[in-house]
């Protein structure tokens, strides 16, 4: 009895021990290094161990249909953030047949719970399914009985397929050219995404993320194969709030020789990936700083950039993302290996990784951990998927955004909207607001 007794109450220790343990590293694996105990943390706290200071989630798709009539249909599957009808936004959209599901791979804000999923069926109609996003991996079928059909607009005009690729013209987006069918967005088709940077790597900036902050959106297209053929792009320099000569790249997930016709930008040499180069000194893009109320303000920096994709791989692994956007420190006394990547981001070819675990920055190659600091793996960098007020010269992010610490102690999982203009959310004297 009283082992029992003693053994229950050994039990309930552990237990708690692990519960504990689990809440504090954001369910994530083992840190693998110490904290080296310092306290520059830009006055966040302590972070929890491994928080991944993501504000979106990566989601794979994968939606099969099980009511095909012959091998040779094929239907559209579009994925939106709730029923178009009441402004859900496109995300992503492709082909399924009897033999091939449609699968593709998405990130998408951590705000949004749930995604509302169309089957397209020409000549019959739509039928709906909304999903809830409680897993990275998500499994959806169609079989015709469990989705309700669309009350309204259901009817899809007969198989007209002018380019014979095999869409019908109704849902083709390019019904004129055989070698594109669909458009797939990040963030969405009419919003932007946002990058912040702080420029001082390795050593800990101060945390004001405005040394280059850059507004983008992409535009996705692939073919009726769901193969990825174009990358459409748009970004736009909002603030350079340093003195440092930055440069600014993005390396995509194909090889560099998959690159054809790119406009708008250049693409490195020395690189095995796509890497391409929209500016090598932001100093000669944008005359002052945009981070200074009483300084003179420049009009930000728009750059449209485009490319095809040779052999384009599938939507499912090229994804939809911020890919792996960086600045460079190109000032006289460091150089194009002082890379400033997202947390956890890879190095491109051309970073010199001998700068890794220098001054206050705990990258290393051997535990596959990159861009963070000692100090609490603090980032030099946030992706925010949305438009962003970003802070006034000085002002740190979490006293001009008042829930960014709640987001951070909570690993994430309270106020994952710190960044929206909501009520009691901002101290507008410490973001830049352009007149
Ligand atoms: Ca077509
Ligand atoms: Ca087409
Ligand atoms: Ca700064």
């Amino acid at each position: 009895m009283l082992l029992s007794f003693i053994t229950m109450r050994l039990l309930k220790i552990i237990l708690a021990v692990i519960v504990i343990g689990f809440a504090i590293s954001c369910l994530k694996e083992p840190k693998l290094m110490p904290k080296d105990g310092t306290t520059n943390n830009g006055g966040y706290g302590v972070p929890p161990i491994n928080f991944g200071w993501e504000n979106s989630k990566t989601v794979k798709l994968n939606v099969g249909i099980t009511t095909f009539k012959t091998n040779t249909e094929k239907h559209v599957i579009a994925v939106y953030t709730q029923n178009p009808k009441f402004e859900g936004k496109l995300i992503t959209c492709g082909t399924a047949s009897a033999t091939n599901n449609f699968e593709t791979q998405f990130s998408l804000a951590n705000i949004y719970d749930k995604v509302f999923i169309q089957e397209i069926v020409p000549g019959v109609g739509i039928y709906n399914q909304e999903v809830a996003l409680n897993n990275s991996m998500i499994t959806v079928k169609f079989n015709n009985a469990n989705a309700s059909l669309g009350k309204t607009g259901n009817i899809i005009p007969p198989q007209i397929d002018t380019d014979k690729d095999l869409v019908p013209d109704s849902v083709d987006q390019y019904p004129y050219d055989s070698t594109k069918a669909y458009n797939n967005y990040y963030p969405f088709e009419n919003s932007k995404a946002t990058l912040a940077f702080e420029d001082l790597w390795p050593s800990l900036g101060d945390y004001d993320m405005n040394d280059v902050v850059i507004g983008y959106k992409y535009n996705i297209v692939t073919n009726a194969s769901n193969r990825v053929v174009q990358v459409l792009a748009n970004y736009t320099l909002l603030a350079t709030g340093g003195s440092f000569k930055n440069g600014f790249g993005v390396e995509f997930p194909i090889s560099r020789s998959q690159v054809n016709e790119l406009s708008g930008a250049g693409l490195e040499s020395g690189q095995s990936k796509a890497v391409i180069i929209l500016f090598n000194n932001m100093r000669n893009e944008m005359e002052t700083y945009n981070t200074v109320t009483t300084q003179a303000i420049s009009d930000s920096i728009n750059y449209n950039v485009s490319f095809n994709v040779t052999n384009g791989p599938l939507l499912a692994d090229f994804g939809l993302s911020a890919y792996n956007p960086f600045i460079w420190n190109n000032t006289n006394g460091f150089g194009r290996g002082y890379e400033v990547h997202l947390p956890n981001n890879l190095p491109t070819n051309l970073a010199n990784v001998n700068l890794f675990g220098t001054h206050l920055d705990n990258s290393s190659l051997t535990f596959g951990r990159y861009y963070v600091s000692k100090t609490n793996e603090m980032p030099w960098a946030l992706n925010i998927p949305a438009p962003f007020n970003y802070p006034k010269e000085k002002s740190k992010i979490n006293e001009a955004y008042l829930k960014f610490n709640d987001w951070v102690q909570s690993c994430g999982v309270q106020s994952n909207d710190w960044y929206l203009n909501k009520s009691g959310y901002r101290n507008n004297d410490k973001i830049f607001i352009k007149p």
